[in-house]
């Protein structure tokens, strides 16, 4: 069979914060070859696959070389013979294998490489695109991106709370119009920031790394910044918050933000992103309450999920499961996608497949930590998903996914539909109307 494997090698590459992270390679019998790399979080779930590090001295503690050991030795020996094609068949034999939920032993740094570069290969071997491989004939849409401006929380020293500023244009034609919205915008925030004395330097995910008082302080400053680009907030260009409220939870029920040194509880971090909602252009909001707190995160949605989409990324962690969780608790409208925190593109798909059914809306999403891997513009489109958030408009590992999307909307030429409004869950999208 064309798709048999014939080898799987890994080996030890460098990320965007230089950092080691897994490479994997996907040998098929027609010679085909898929290649993928595993990103990695900076602001990690507890519920996430584990990405297995060395510990000790070398790298502080970040060396891969017993995930890279994984993949040449043991994932190898079990994959080699197996039909690539078979996605469900290859990822399931290294979960069985792992033998633990969260995939600790063998490492999701190392199956996520796999079974990624495994996707390519069959692609590969079929002559597709790897978008259209996995549209499979059906039409599918090009993603709305959510694109950072700001970076703050654990990607920029903690210089905000709210850990991603972005911006969204769903009222763009094309995906190549949004980026050319994004461009102004990005450029005129630099501008804002420079004249005004606060600009400190890029956040980890390439957004402008600005001195602000208040997270109010940020938010206005975006409004100003799409004002200045000759765009109109509210209309053209709208706000999308990752506030990642995790990284504000000091574990005892309290959120505290440090930027104006204020403390409260559940109720009021609900109230005071409620206030957010009404005083700002903002049309998605992510992560609101912390990891493990799916009362407040209904008590969100309560409150403002029929106007703004609302986002779980490290309380819903892309597993299926607790997607149809807070869906039963009425908590969230979105789901964030990311295919390292599942360890698997089964598991990733599933989470993604189970927010479908449920009418909700799906964001495939790149890590703070990246490589020049462009696989999930592929995803975020073949999946027909409906968006996309890869971080900032700069450095080459998040411009490498915005401009293979432009690659993939231009191969689909007179046939390319962009996602716009249809890619938010009913209520958010009716507002957009
Ligand atoms: C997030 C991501 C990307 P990290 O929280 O959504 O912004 O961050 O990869 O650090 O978890
Ligand atoms: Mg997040």
């Amino acid at each position: 069979m064309k798709t048999t494997i014939t080898a799987v090698r890994g080996r030890q590459i460098w990320d965007s914060r230089g950092r080691p992270t897994v490479e994997a390679e996907v040998m098929l019998a027609s010679g085909a070859v898929g290649r993928a790399m595993a990103p990695a979080g900076a602001s990690r779930g507890a519920h996430e696959a584990i990405d297995l590090r060395d510990g000790g001295d070398r790298f502080g503690g970040m060396g891969v070389e017993r995930a890279v050991a994984a993949v040449n030795g043991e994932i190898a020996a079990l994959l080699a013979g197996r039909d690539a094609a078979d996605q469900a068949g290859l990822d399931e034999a290294m979960t069985q294998a792992d033998g633990t939920a969260n995939l600790a032993r063998l490492g999701g740094n190392a199956t996520v490489a796999v079974s990624l570069a495994g996707l390519h290969a069959t692609a590969a071997a079929e002559g597709l695109p790897l978008w259209a491989h996995l549209a499979a004939g059906r039409k599918v849409r090009t993603p709305l991106p959510e694109i950072q401006i700001f970076g703050g929380g654990a990607h920029a020293g903690r210089r905000t709370d709210v850990q991603d500023f972005m911006i969204m244009t769903p009222r763009a034609a094309t995906i190549r119009e949004a980026f050319e919205i994004t461009a102004d915008v990005f450029r005129a925030a630099g501008r804002l920031m420079e004249q005004t004395g606060r600009l400190a330097g890029a956040a980890d995910e390439g957004g402008w790394w600005p001195m602000f008082s208040s997270n109010e302080d940020a938010l206005s400053a975006l409004v100003q910044a799409i004002e200045m680009s000759g765009h109109r907030p509210g209309e053209d260009v709208f706000i999308s918050l990752d506030v990642a409220a995790n990284e504000l939870d000091s574990g005892d029920g309290r959120y505290r933000l440090g930027l104006d040194g204020s403390e409260f509880g559940r109720e009021a971090m609900v109230e005071r992103v409620a206030d957010w909602v009404r005083r700002y252009p903002i049309l998605s909001i992510e992560d609101p309450v912390s990891q493990d707190d799916l009362e407040g995160f209904a008590m969100a949605t309560q409150a403002y999920g029929d106007k703004v989409q609302l986002i779980g990324d490290d309380i819903l962690v892309t597993n299926a499961e607790r997607v149809r969780k807070a869906a039963a608790a009425n908590a969230g409208n979105a789901v964030l996608v990311k295919v390292n925190q599942a360890g698997t593109v089964t598991r990733a798909k599933a989470a993604l497949d189970a927010s479908k059914a449920l009418g909700w809306a799906a964001i495939v999403s790149a890590r703070s930590g990246e490589t020049e891997d462009v696989s999930i513009a592929h995803l975020a489109t073949g999946w027909d998903a409906g968006q996309i958030k890869v971080g900032s408009f700069s450095r080459s590992e998040r411009m490498a996914k915005w401009n293979e999307l432009l690659r993939i909307e231009e191969a689909m030429g007179a046939d390319a539909v962009f996602a716009g409004p249809s890619a938010f869950a009913a209520s958010v999208a009716a507002g957009l109307k």
